[in-house]
């Protein structure tokens, strides 16, 4: 990793005279936690199909199953750190006044790591409500034992209780994604980490951003259609270059002190 790329210096430099920087994450943040993503040859989607396991259709056909999946998943979550990654964004909140985390992960790592505002578009693993929205939407019920691996009704109606996440075909929860937009949309610098930009609306918060002249920085291995609109973008693990990135603003911090 060349440490003094010029798409490091640009991204830093942008970085250290933000005023509102967003950080936009996808399950490429958690990879380096041991967490699995959705579409790499590895990932969650190679194994499991989405619309079986990621949608309100799926589940009514086979709510156990896909209780299952999410226990399982959330066993997970609990026994993984937040990695290199999750804390550089934490600490980035000492250097720039304003950073809004907006994620489309449901693991909880960044609160883990310290971020203080994470907006989550797809819900969390670790909240837990009524399929019926019994007592209003959302009804949240109490978080069920995560090695509880048989389905659990609701306390109130009986009907079946699942994952507080967005599934396939779902909204988005309307304050959540009226933040984040907003968000997207007056921030002066986005940087997009370990996402494909695959999944709608949330893959157009970058595009809102560039829109409203921000400065976009992918960090990613891979190219995504993201790239096309970055300023920079840093090629490789969030884990290694998240630290360089702030280590490079703290530099120029210090400089200016
Ligand atoms: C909606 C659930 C309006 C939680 C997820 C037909 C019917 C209905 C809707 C649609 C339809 N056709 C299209 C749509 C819209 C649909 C959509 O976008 N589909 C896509 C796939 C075509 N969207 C929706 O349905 C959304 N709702 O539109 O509502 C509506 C309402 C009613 C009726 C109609 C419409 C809801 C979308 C939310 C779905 N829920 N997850 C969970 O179980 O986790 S999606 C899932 O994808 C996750 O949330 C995930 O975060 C998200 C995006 O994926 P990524 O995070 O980007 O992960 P991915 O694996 O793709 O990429 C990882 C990246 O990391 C890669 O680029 C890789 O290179 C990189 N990477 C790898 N290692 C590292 C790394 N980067 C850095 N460091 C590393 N070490």
């Amino acid at each position: 990793m060349n440490r003094h790329g010029h798409d490091l210096d640009r991204a830093a430099a942008t970085l250290a005279s933000a005023a509102h920087l967003v950080v936009f994450t996808g399950s490429g943040v958690s990879k380096e936690s041991g967490l699995a993503t959705f579409r790499d040859v590895d990932g969650a989607w190679a194994q499991y199909d989405p619309m079986d396991y990621a949608s309100p259709q799926g589940f009514r056909r086979n709510p156990q199953g896909v209780w299952e999946w999410y226990a399982q998943r959330r066993q997970q979550m609990l026994e993984v750190e937040p990695n290199p990654a999750h804390l550089a964004i934490a600490a980035l909140e000492n250097l720039i006044a304003e950073v809004t985390v907006i994620t489309q992960n449901i693991d909880g790592l960044h609160q883990r790591a310290g971020s203080s505002r994470v907006l989550e578009l797809h819900g969390n693993i670790h909240r837990y409500k009524c399929s019926r929205h019994c007592r209003g939407e959302p009804t949240y019920l109490p978080t069920p034992d995560p090695f509880e691996e048989t389905l659990q009704p609701c306390p109130y109606c009986g009907a079946h209780a699942r994952p507080d996440v967005v599934w396939f075909g779902e909204s988005l929860p309307p304050d959540v994604w009226e933040a984040a937009a907003f968000a997207a949309m007056t921030c002066d610098a986005m940087l997009v980490v370990g996402t494909s930009g695959a999944v709608e609306p949330a893959a157009s918060l970058p595009r809102y951003a560039r829109q409203h002249r921000a400065f976009i920085v992918e960090v990613n291995p891979e190219t995504t259609p993201i790239t096309q609109i970055a300023g920079a973008a840093l090629r490789g693990p969030a884990g290694e270059w998240m630290p360089a990135l702030l280590e490079a603003v703290r530099d120029i911090h210090d400089a200016q002190a």
